[in-house]
């Protein structure tokens, strides 16, 4: 069955994917992932109220008065910090919507429209069958870690994810290089925020992404070994830098689901959508341009900058359109691709 090949769009021919060369790279791959899988027991949190048994009140003295006073203020201030507490772990959504992005030239998708038709080959190659594939996917606990080189690596786990750095919504285009498109709510911080706070060495000239290894949970590895797992991208410095490249740990004003890349994923609207990898475990900065994975399984289609831009074809087909997705993703609206998906007065400058 892993052998018969329907292919979808963008998808590499099979004879590219088993390729001696892919195979040995994946070798590596997994080698130097080594556990970084997300498999794990859930968190146990949340507090049990007791109820205290219920005692008759004895006859009250004037010792006993005082006493009574006493123990009132000391209830009063304990419900003060319990309030003060309940403030620290308000919800983390729904955020507020950033002004600067907060509009767009077109509808948003309908939120189950694109909760359903999703590109994660860790789960599926088929986008109408990732959502039920990746339900056994276990996203807390996790952990993030950013490191490479920078003077403060940094670890974050489930909760920081949602927490660590405030909270901000943003409406973006999303452009596939299949020639679909969508335009979603993202909730998430900026990239710059996390650069700023690991504070990255000269030498850093590259960013890479990697998402986690799990053939457990992730049918899609489990049947394809051979293609070169983790799935992995990567941005030059000044990309990362740029702020519209998005850190999302929620989509339509809640925490992501699995389908979409939950519990992290990065979001770099004016790059085709393969740019923005799911689920990642991984940020490191580097001194080199990495190796991403469709570059590796057909390099000849998929580039590393892969910027939006609607007179460079796909070799398969052309990019001056687009399939834009609202409420049915069997009756799109063709529109023309823009140029940098239509932020090019974001990035024009980075790319002379
Ligand atoms: N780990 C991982 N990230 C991935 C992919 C993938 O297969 N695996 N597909 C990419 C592609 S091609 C697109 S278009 C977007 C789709 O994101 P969405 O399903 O949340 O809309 O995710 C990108 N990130
Ligand atoms: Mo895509």
């Amino acid at each position: 069955m892993a052998n018969i090949v329907i292919p979808r769009g963008w998808e590499m021919p099979e004879s590219e994917a088993t390729s001696e060369d892919v195979y040995v790279n994946r070798r590596k791959f997994l080698k130097a992932a080594g556990a970084a899988g997300a498999a794990g027991m859930l968190a146990g949190c949340g507090s049990e109220r007791v109820f205290e048994p219920f005692e008759p009140e004895p006859v009250a003295t004037d010792e006993d008065e005082d006493k009574e006073e006493e123990k009132e203020e000391e209830e009063e201030e304990e419900e003060e910090e319990e309030e003060e507490e309940e403030e620290e772990v308000k919800p983390a959504y729904p955020a507020q919507t950033n002004p600067k992005f907060s509009e767009l030239d077109r509808n948003l998708t309908n939120e189950e429209i694109a909760g359903g038709y999703n590109n994660f080959y860790e789960f599926s190659r088929g986008k109408t069958g990732v959502l039920e594939k990746a339900d056994k996917f276990v996203i807390n606990p996790w952990t993030l870690e950013v490191k490479g080189l920078v003077s403060n690596p940094l670890t974050l786990d489930y909760d920081a994810l949602h927490r660590r750095f405030p909270l901000e919504e943003r409406l973006y285009r999303l452009r596939c290089v299949e020639a679909w498109s969508m335009a979603i709510p993202w909730t998430g911080f900026p990239m710059s925020a996390l650069i700023e706070a690991v504070e990255p060495q000269s030498g850093a000239t590259h960013v890479k992404f990697n998402t986690f290894i799990n053939p457990d949970q992730a049918p899609g590895q489990f049947d394809n070994p051979q293609w070169p797992w983790p799935y992995q991208e990567g941005l030059r410095m000044d990309e990362a830098m740029n702020e519209l490249t998005f850190v999302a740990t929620g989509i339509y004003g809640h925490e992501l689901p699995k389908q979409h890349g939950a519990p992290v994923r990065l979001v770099i609207p004016w790059k085709y959508g393969f740019k923005s990898g799911k689920s990642i475990v991984s940020i490191e900065f580097v001194a080199e341009q990495p190796a991403t994975f469709w570059n590796e399984l057909v390099p000849n289609e998929y580039g590393f900058l892969a910027n939006v831009e609607p007179d460079v074809a796909h070799p398969r087909w052309s990019q001056k359109t687009e399939r834009f997705i609202t409420t049915d993703a069997s009756k799109p609206l063709v529109r023309p691709t823009l140029l940098y998906n239509g932020y090019q007065e974001f990035v024009q400058d980075m790319y002379g």
